[in-house]
């Protein structure tokens, strides 16, 4: 295969390996090749290539992603982002940073610090997580009740499309009533329409240092009663749940201590920006409140930055902590309002049909957003689990269809959400996200067969 000269091309094993897939299991990587250009001409060049020799594209980032998006599966070339890893521009008047799309998220948010601002985008994969692949899958986390997904915070898009035309989308414009947002396509694409080479986000001033409860309660219904009593007296920034099977893998796995020791069925973690003293004595008069009409059965409150890290360990450690057990995921989505209803009668038939499964429930219940593991009994074959865990998908994506929810609230589509694709989105619309993909990507090059096919 001839590659593009001056653009750097690895096709050793270790590298296409490696490269060749993200953070979801079950898939086995065969790209081609991985090539790593080093500015968005080069990308052009690529896409011109590929178009004229017929080879697909995998466009790649910090691959922590979970529905196998940038798998490359089918001798596809995986185009790295990684060596386009410049921050180019603060602009303080505009209040944006300006990116190459390899930066990592850890690295732009502490730039943004260090100069007097914050990006508030933030998950637990910010330390390999890029700007790119955010901006790619429209990521979400554990801030969005209060600061919205990155969709939010992206003013301007450099991208190269599936035809090689390098287009500006948006140029930091607050305002821009000038047709379609052609920027809103590319965000939540998967790299099904071209590759986002930069990334301008907006910034917003530092919050006031934030204080984080950890509360515990017995009853599923409870939880988002408790949440309504807080969102009527605080500006919440996050409101995430997690069980006590989640606590027991986390403080086990990770040498994390407990919360408190009075056992609870499922757990609470609320950070609030402590804008007055005031704060803390509401937030106590409302946790007696909530503990004499028997919602809370305990909970704790950060005394120090220190204890503000510690107690978020309790939930962003949940994913490491139970990964040895091979989690079969799921990330789904409902309404606000309806999160209630689906827990119980998911957990119902959990309970019911596969009663001997372990299932770790955790996630942003504030924004409507459930992360579901199932975790593989130890001497159950792999074939057997993954088919009772179908059987799992199947009776779940009705049930969102029935309450309107989504199959997928932040991880994406890409190849692990594909073939349920129509339990969240009408056929109609489909068809007309192939026509969309059609006019960016004639030749089908770009990250075929994520999505849909
Ligand atoms: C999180 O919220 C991530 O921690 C990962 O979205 C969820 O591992 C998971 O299922
Ligand atoms: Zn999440």
């Amino acid at each position: 295969m001839t590659m593009i000269e001056g653009i750097e091309t690895h096709t050793d094993v270790e590298t296409l390996t490696s490269y060749g897939k993200d953070w979801t299991k079950h898939f086995t990587p065969k790209p081609k090749a991985v090539v790593f250009p080093r500015s968005t001409e080069q990308v052009r060049d690529l896409v011109l290539w590929a178009r004229k020799n017929k080879v697909a594209l995998v466009p790649s980032g910090g691959r922590t992603g979970l529905s196998a998006a940038a798998y490359a599966t089918n001798g596809e070339v995986v185009v790295s982002l990684e060596k386009m890893n410049k921050i180019l521009e603060i602009d303080y008047l505009d209040q944006v940073i300006r990116c190459e799309a390899g930066v990592v998220t850890e690295r732009l948010q502490k730039k943004a610090w260090d100069n007097g601002f914050y990006y508030p985008v933030d998950f637990a994969a910010r330390g390999s997580s890029q700007i790119g692949g955010n901006v790619a899958t429209n990521a979400g986390g554990i801030k969005v009740i209060r600061y919205g997904l990155t969709r939010q915070w992206v003013t301007s898009l450099k991208v190269v499309t599936g035809i090689g035309e390098i287009l500006e989308l948006n140029k930091s414009l607050v305002k821009n009533a000038t047709g379609y947002d052609l920027r809103h396509l590319f965000i939540g694409s998967e790299g099904t329409l071209g590759i986002i080479t930069e990334v301008t986000v907006a910034l917003t001033k530092q919050p006031k240092e934030p204080v984080v409860f950890v509360l515990g309660t017995n009853e599923l219904s409870s939880i988002m009663e408790i949440y309504k009593r807080f969102k009527q007296k605080f500006l919440l920034s996050a409101y995430e749940m997690f069980t006590d099977l989640a606590l027991k893998y986390v403080t086990s796995q990770c040498q994390v201590p407990p919360p408190f020791s009075t056992p609870s069925r499922f757990y609470i973690l609320i950070e609030i920006e402590k804008d007055s003293d005031e704060l803390i004595n509401k937030a106590m008069e409302l946790f007696t409140e909530l503990s004499e009409e028997g919602l809370i059965t305990d909970g704790t409150v950060s005394q120090s930055p220190k204890q503000v890290i510690d107690l978020w360990k309790l939930r962003e450690n949940i994913t490491e902590a139970t990964s040895h057990k091979q989690p079969y995921k799921n990330d789904v989505s409902v309404r606000v309002s309806r999160v209630p209803q689906f827990l119980v009668e998911m957990s119902a038939i959990l309970a019911k049909e596969h009663p001997d499964f372990e299932v770790v429930w955790f996630g942003h219940v504030g924004d409507g957003n459930l992360h579901i593991n199932i975790l593989k009994p130890d001497n159950m074959e792999n074939t057997e689990f993954v088919k009772r865990c179908k059987h799992v998908d199947e009776i779940m994506f009705h049930m969102l269809e029935r309450l309107e929810g989504s199959i997928s609230a932040e991880h994406g589509v890409g190849l692990v959400k594909k073939p349920f694709l129509k339990h969240s989105r009408s056929l109609n619309e489909i068809s007309l996200m192939r026509q969309i993909k059609k006019v960016f990507d004639p030749d089908g090059i770009m990250n075929p067969g994520k999505i849909f096919d």
